[in-house]
């Protein structure tokens, strides 16, 4: 019941509603992967529908994302491991072009919860800033997300820049624009379709529990 409160204070933008929506859910006992799945992911799913079909529009999705952070933020940190070393480092940014980053900061509270070092670059981010960020951090593994099918392009470019300036670990893509084949098209080591199977890819790739 509560997470059907939490979706439509998504839907219905309230942000300080979701604030206390959620700090009720917690106190209830529910899981904070539960609370984003089915309470904040889920309000979201029906924004974006509405978007498509011109029934809502930038104004009140944005208000809807403002709700959005709203409740990750006091989720986050309840995701994060108490690890001392971290599992490995991971550069992330939404591609240069695209300014989506609900799902991206998603992707980024997951990996931290699950004990990785993360460097978030942000939204609409060059490669140059990219394979700097990868560089200088020592970064194992970076994490491109774009939601534009335009965005695809900076997406490749990004990783051939990447991969031509000596880069050694591993990319890992994702969002709504991406599809494992042409993630795979585009010489990414791997693809997620969510937040949690990006942390299981991740893990996958360099090999840590
Ligand atoms: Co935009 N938008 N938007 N938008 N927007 C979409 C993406 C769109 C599908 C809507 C539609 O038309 N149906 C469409 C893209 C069409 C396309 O190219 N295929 C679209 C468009 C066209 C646009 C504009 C061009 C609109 C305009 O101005 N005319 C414009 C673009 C601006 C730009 O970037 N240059 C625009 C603007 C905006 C807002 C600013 C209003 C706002 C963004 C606010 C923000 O992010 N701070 C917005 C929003 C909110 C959406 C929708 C409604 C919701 C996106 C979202 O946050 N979903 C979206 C419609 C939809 O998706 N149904 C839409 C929730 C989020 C949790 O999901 O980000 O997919 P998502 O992340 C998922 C997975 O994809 C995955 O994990 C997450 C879940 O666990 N994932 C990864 C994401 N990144 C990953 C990285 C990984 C692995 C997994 O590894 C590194």
């Amino acid at each position: 019941m509560v997470l059907k409160k939490i979706s439509e204070a998504i839907i219905e933008p309230d942000p300080e509603l979701v604030e206390s929506l959620v700090k009720e859910a917690l106190a209830k006992g529910l899981k904070p992967k539960d609370i984003i799945d089915n309470g904040l992911i889920a309000g979201m799913d029906v924004v974006g529908a509405r978007f498509k079909k011109d029934e809502v529009f930038i104004p009140e999705v944005l208000m809807s994302a403002r709700a959005m952070h709203a409740g990750l933020e006091i989720l986050k940190p309840l995701l994060t491991e108490a690890d001392e070393k971290a599992k490995g480092v991971l550069v992330i940014a939404t591609v240069k072009g695209d300014v989506h980053d609900i799902g991206k900061n998603l992707v980024a509270m997951m990996f931290e919860g699950a004990g990785f070092k993360v460097v978030d670059l942000g939204v609409d981010v060059p490669k140059e800033r990219i394979v700097e960020a990868a560089k200088a951090n020592s970064a194992q593994l970076v994490g491109l997300s774009t939601l534009l099918t335009t965005g695809l392009e900076s997406m490749k470019e990004t990783i051939k820049a990447v991969r031509g300036a000596g880069f050694k670990g591993k990319v890992i893509v994702g969002g709504a624009a991406v599809t494992e084949h042409e993630a795979s098209a585009m010489g990414a080591d791997g693809f997620a379709e969510n937040a949690n199977l990006a942390v299981d890819k991740g893990k996958e790739l360099l090999h840590v529990k």
